[in-house]
C-alpha cells in the first residue's frame, strides 16, 4: 500500500505573485477535439526582479509563445507549468494552445455536455484551458472573443457585456465580451451552444435596468420560470438587506446537465448543475423548489461575497463561502420562516458537518494546508462557515453586523481579501477586538458545552455554570477556548415562560472562557432551562437536567427551534437506549400528539418535529457504532408511534386538502410536507400480523401515490410504500419509471429513491442497478444519486459481508480513472471506520487500504484515503 501523501501546499508559504496581468484577452476557435485559445496577457512584474515568470497549464497542447510580439522558444514547460526564465519587468505575452473539450471528462477546464461547450474554472480549472496565474490574488480585465460555426453553436456566452457580435464567412459567427470588472482566472466561463432562453428584466434601486437570461435545454424553458422569480427575489433581497446593488446590465444563468457541483458563480454567467435550476410540479419536489431558491441566491450573492471582493487564496475560501451561505440562509428564513428554515440548516450541519468535525478528515473552516483545493469544498468551509458568521451578528447585533458588512464591501471591493479582513471590518465600526473570532476560524472541531443549573429557592436565583471544551483533532492536538453565544430563556416545569432579572424573558450570554458561572436572579419557581434558543451557535449542548424539562420545553417553549430540538433529544434517548421503558414512549408519544394536533403550529413545523433522528444522527451520539442495532431500534420505534398515534395520524392526514392548482410556495409545500410525513408514519406501523389493517394502509399509500398530482406527493407515496416492499412498491417504481424513462431528472429520483431504500433487498437491487441501461457513471447527477444514496444508506450500506464497501470501491476506482474530484467526494462515508463495531470497522478500514492500493490514483482520492486512514 502506499504511505506517500500527495505533496501538500501550505497558508504559511503564501507570497503575492512575481506579476500582475492587468489586462486578458482571449480569443477561442472551438472545435471539439482540437479548440485553440489565444491569449494576450500584460504582464507587469511586481516581485524580484530576476523572478522568472512561472505559468500554470495543464493538459495544454503550446503551439507558441511570444514576448513583445518576437516568438520566444527559450521556455520550459512541465506537467503542471510554462516557464519563460528571464522576462522584462513589462510586456505583453502571446500564447497559443490547443485543448480536447469532447474528451474532457473531468468537467474542468473546458468541456462538452450534451453537444455544449461550457467551462468550469474554479478552483484551478482555468489553467486547463490557457497558461496562466491561475489563483484568486491574480486579477485582470478580460476580452473574450469567441469564433465557432453557427451550425449547433447558435450562442456564444461568456462574462461581462456583449460587445459586438458577427459573420466570420464559411458558417462561421464571432461575439466579442468585455467584463469591465477585475476578476480571478476561477471567475471566467464560456458557453456555447443550442440553448432556449428565457428572458426577464430587474431594474434596480438605482433605476437601472439590468437584462435576465435563463439558458436551458430546447424545451425546457418552462421549467426555468421558478428560477427566475426566485433570481429577482435575491436581487432584490440583496439591496434591501444588505444594501447590494446588481453591477452589469445583464445577468445570465445556463443550465447543463454534467457538472460536479451544484452551480458556480462565474461574473455575470452562472452556470448551474441543471437539477438545481430546473423545476415544474410534475418534475420537480418541493424539496428541489426549495434548493433552486436557495442556490440561484446563493450565486447571486457570491458577485458581492466572492467575485466584487474574492479570497487571497484558497484558505480563504470560507471567506466567500460561509459569508455567502449565511446571507442565502437569511434570505431563505425570509422567504420561507425563521424557525423552519433554522431547523432544516441545523438538521443539515449536524448531518454533514458535525460528523466532517469529529473524524479523521476534521479541518478548521480555514485549513493550514491542502494537496487537492477540491476537496475542501467541504461541509465545513460552507456551513461551518456560516454558522461563524451567524455567531458574529449574534454577538454584535442585527445593525451593528450591517454596518460592519457594508464597511467590509466598501474597504475590500475590487480586492483579494483574508478573514483577516472580513474581522477588522467588524472592529473597525465598533472599536472593539473581534480576533477571538478567528479562532473559530483557525481551530477544527465540534466544541462542546456544558451546562449546570443550580436552583436557589430560597434566594429565588438560578447559577448556570458554564463550561466549554474541543476535543482534540487531527493535527490539532490541543484547543482553545471560543467565544460562545448563547441565547437563554426559562420555563416553568409545566412549560409556561418564566422571568426572571425583573421580567426579563431572554438573555444572551457569551460564553469566552474555559468556564464561567452566570445568576439569573428573580426566578420565582425551579426552572425548565432553554439555552442555545435557535441553535445560537455551533455547538454540542449537554445540559444537566431531568428527562421531564425536556418535555416542558416541547410542550411550551417560545422558541421553535428548541421545542424541535426537545423532542429530538427525547426520541435520541429512547432510539439509543436497547430497551426503553414503555412509560418513556407513551409520554413521548403523548407529547408528539399534542403538537400534531396544536393548531397554532405550521404544518411545515409539524413535519419537521415528525422525522425522528436519522440513523446517521444517532451514529455520532453512540460509540461504538452498531449500524444493525440503530436500524432495528428506530424501525421498532416508528412502529410503536404509528400504532400509539394511528387515529391521530390518520385524522390530521385527511384534514389536508390537495389544493386543485400547485403552488410552490412555503404554505403550500409545508401542507405537502406534514401530510407526506404523516403517511410514513402510518406506513412505518404496517405489519403483516394484522392483514385487515394493513391492507387498508397500503391502500391508502397505493392510493396517494396514484393519485398524486405533483412530484413530492409521489415521492412521498413510494417513500411509504417502502415499508411494504413487494409487489405494492415494485409496482409504483415501474409506474414511476414508465412515465418519466425520457426525463433524466426524474431519472435521477428514481435511482436515488431505490438507493435510499432502508431495507436489506437494497444491496441486490443496488448491484443490479449498476448495470441498468439508464445508469451512466460519466453524469455526476446519475452516479451521486445511485452510489451516494447508496453509501448514504445506514443499515444497508454496512453490509457486514462487506458488500456494501465492495460496491462502493469498484465505483470510487472506476470513477477516478477520469473524474477525481466526483470520486473524491465519496471517501467521506468510509472516514469514521474507527467508530463502528467489528466487522464494519474492519471492512471499511479495508476498502480504505484497497483504494489507497490502486496504482495511478488522482491526487484527490489519494489525498482524502490517506488522512482517513492515518
Ligand atoms: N463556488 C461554487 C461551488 C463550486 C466549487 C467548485 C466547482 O467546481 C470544481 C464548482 C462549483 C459555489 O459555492 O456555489
Ligand atoms: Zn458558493
Amino acid at each position: 500500500m502506499r504511505t506517500e501523501q500527495p505533496p501538500v501546499i501550505r497558508l504559511a508559504d503564501y507570497k503575492r505573485p512575481d506579476f500582475l496581468i492587468p489586462t486578458t484577452e482571449l480569443t477561442f476557435d472551438l472545435a471539439p477535439t482540437a479548440t485553440r485559445v489565444k491569449a494576450r496577457l500584460t504582464l507587469q512584474r511586481q516581485g524580484a526582479a530576476d523572478a522568472p515568470l512561472v505559468l500554470m497549464g495543464e493538459r495544454l497542447k503550446l503551439i507558441s509563445v511570444a514576448i513583445d510580439g518576437q516568438a520566444v522558444t527559450d521556455y520550459t514547460v512541465t506537467d503542471e507549468t510554462l516557464t519563460i526564465a528571464a522576462v522584462p519587468d513589462r510586456f505583453v505575452l502571446d500564447t497559443e494552445i490547443e485543448i480536447n473539450p469532447s474528451d474532457n471528462k473531468t468537467l474542468e477546464g473546458l468541456y462538452m455536455s450534451s453537444g455544449r461547450y461550457c467551462s468550469q474554472c474554479e478552483a484551478e480549472g482555468f489553467r486547463k484551458i490557457t497558461y496562466y496565474l491561475d489563483r484568486p490574488d491574480s486579477m485582470s480585465k478580460y476580452r473574450v472573443r469567441i469564433e465557432a460555426p453557427k451550425a449547433g453553436l447558435p450562442h456564444l456566452l461568456s462574462n461581462g457585456n456583449l460587445i459586438e457580435t458577427g459573420e466570420l464567412g464559411n458558417g462561421r459567427h464571432f461575439a466579442q465580451w468585455e467584463d469591465p470588472f477585475n476578476k480571478p482566472a476561477y471567475l471566467f466561463a464560456l458557453v456555447a451552444g443550442e440553448l432556449d432562453v428565457l428572458e426577464d428584466s430587474f431594474t434596480t434601486v438605482s433605476g437601472r435596468e439590468v437584462a435576465l437570461r435563463i439558458y436551458v435545454d430546447t424545451g425546457m424553458r418552462d421549467r426555468a420560470v421558478y428560477a427566475m422569480d426566485a433570481l429577482k427575489r435575491s436581487m432584490r433581497w440583496d439591496e434591501e438587506a444588505y444594501g447590494r446593488e446588481y453591477d452589469l446590465d445583464l445577468f445570465m444563468i445556463v443550465a447543463v446537465r454534467d457538472f460536479n457541483f451544484g452551480a458556480m458563480e462565474n461574473k455575470g454567467l452562472n452556470i448551474f448543475n441543471a437539477s438545481l435550476l430546473l423545476a415544474d410540479s410534475t418534475t420537480a419536489t418541493d424539496l428541489d423548489y426549495e434548493r433552486i431558491e436557495s442556490v440561484v441566491a446563493h450565486e447571486y450573492f457570491h458577485n458581492w461575497s466572492g467575485n466584487r471582493v474574492t479570497c487571497r487564496d484558497w484558505f480563504q475560501l470560507c471567506l466567500k463561502e460561509g459569508l455567502t451561505v449565511y446571507r442565502d440562509q437569511g434570505f431563505s428564513a425570509d422567504q420561507r420562516g425563521h424557525a423552519v428554515q433554522r431547523i432544516k440548516d441545523v438538521r443539515a450541519l449536524r448531518a454533514r458537518q458535525f460528523p466532517e468535525d469529529s473524524g479523521p478528515l476534521a479541518h478548521p473552516a480555514r485549513p493550514s494546508s491542502y494537496a487537492k483545493i477540491d476537496n475542501f469544498y467541504t461541509a465545513t468551509i460552507y456551513e461551518k462557515g456560516a454558522e461563524i458568521v451567524g455567531v458574529l451578528r449574534t454577538i454584535v447585533g442585527a445593525d451593528t453586523y450591517r454596518r460592519a458588512l457594508d464597511h467590509y464591501f466598501a474597504a475590500n471591493d475590487g480586492t483579494a481579501a483574508t478573514l483577516e479582513d472580513f474581522v477588522a471590518s467588524f472592529s473597525a465600526v465598533t472599536g472593539e477586538d473581534y480576533s477571538g473570532m478567528l479562532d473559530w476560524y483557525t481551530q477544527a472541531g465540534t466544541p462542546q458545552l456544558h451546562i449546570a443549573p443550580s436552583y436557589d429557592s430560597v434566594n429565588q436565583s438560578l447559577t448556570l455554570h458554564l463550561t466549554q471544551a474541543t476535543r482534540p483533532t487531527p493535527g490539532q492536538p490541543t484547543k482553545t477556548t471560543l467565544p460562545i453565544p448563547i441565547r437563554l430563556g426559562l420555563l416553568s416545569e409545566a412549560g409556561e415562560t418564566l422571568t426572571f432579572n425583573d421580567g426579563q424573558t431572554e438573555t444572551l450570554i457569551v460564553l469566552r472562557d474555559a468556564s464561567q458561572d452566570m445568576v439569573l436572579n428573580g426566578v420565582a419557581e425551579q426552572p425548565v432551562v432553554s439555552a442555545l434558543r435557535h441553535f445560537s451557535a455551533p455547538v454540542i449542548l449537554n445540559l444537566d437536567e431531568p428527562e421531564n424539562h425536556a418535555f416542558a420545553r416541547l410542550k411550551g417553549d417560545p422558541d421553535p427551534f428548541n421545542r424541535w430540538e426537545a423532542a429530538q433529544g427525547l426520541a435520541r434517548t429512547i432510539l439509543l437506549n436497547p430497551e426503553p421503558a414503555q412509560a418513556q414512549i407513551d409520554a413521548f408519544a403523548a407529547g408528539l400528539k399534542a403538537a400534531l394536533i396544536d393548531a397554532a403550529l405550521e404544518p411545515a413545523f409539524k413535519a419537521l418535529i415528525l422525522g425522528l433522528p436519522t440513523e446517521s444522527d444517532l451514529a455520532q451520539s453512540i460509540l461504538p457504532v452498531d449500524p444493525a442495532f440503530l436500524h432495528a431500534s428506530r424501525k421498532r420505534f416508528k412502529a410503536a408511534l404509528s400504532v400509539q398515534l394511528k387515529d391521530t395520524l390518520l385524522a390530521q392526514y385527511k384534514i389536508i386538502v390537495t389544493p386543485d392548482t400547485f403552488s410552490p410556495d412555503a404554505q403550500a409545500a409545508g401542507d405537502r410536507a406534514f401530510r407526506n410525513a404523516l403517511l410514513d408514519l402510518l406506513l412505518a406501523g404496517h405489519s403483516r400480523a394484522d392483514l385487515a389493517d394493513d391492507a387498508q394502509m397500503i391502500a391508502l399509500a397505493e392510493n396517494h401515490f396514484g393519485t398524486a398530482t405533483n412530484m413530492t406527493d409521489m415521492v412521498g407515496g413510494l417513500i411509504a410504500l417502502m415499508h411494504v416492499q413487494g409487489a405494492p412498491y415494485q409496482a409504483a417504481l415501474d409506474a414511476f419509471y414508465a412515465r418519466f424513462r425520457h426525463e433524466p431528472l426524474v431519472m435521477d429520483k428514481w435511482f436515488s429513491l431505490q438507493a435510499t431504500c432502508p431495507h436489506p433487498d437494497t444491496l441486490a437491487r443496488v448491484e443490479a442497478l449498476q448495470n441498468h441501461p439508464d445508469f451512466d457513471a460519466r453524469t455526476p447527477n446519475r452516479w451521486r444519486a445511485l452510489v451516494g444514496g447508496f453509501a448514504a444508506n445506514q443499515s444497508v450500506f454496512h453490509n457486514a459481508e462487506g458488500k456494501g464497501y465492495d460496491v462502493l470501491v469498484k465505483q470510487v476506482l472506476m470513477v477516478d480513472t477520469f473524474n477525481p474530484m466526483t470520486a473524491a467526494r465519496m471517501i467521506e462515508p468510509l472516514s469514521r471506520f474507527r467508530n463502528y463495531v467489528s466487522p464494519y470497522k474492519d471492512g471499511m478500514q479495508k476498502a480504505l487500504e484497497t483504494i489507497l492500493a490502486q496504482p495511478n490514483l488522482s491526487k484527490n482520492v489519494a489525498e482524502l484515503a490517506g488522512k482517513a486512514l492515518n
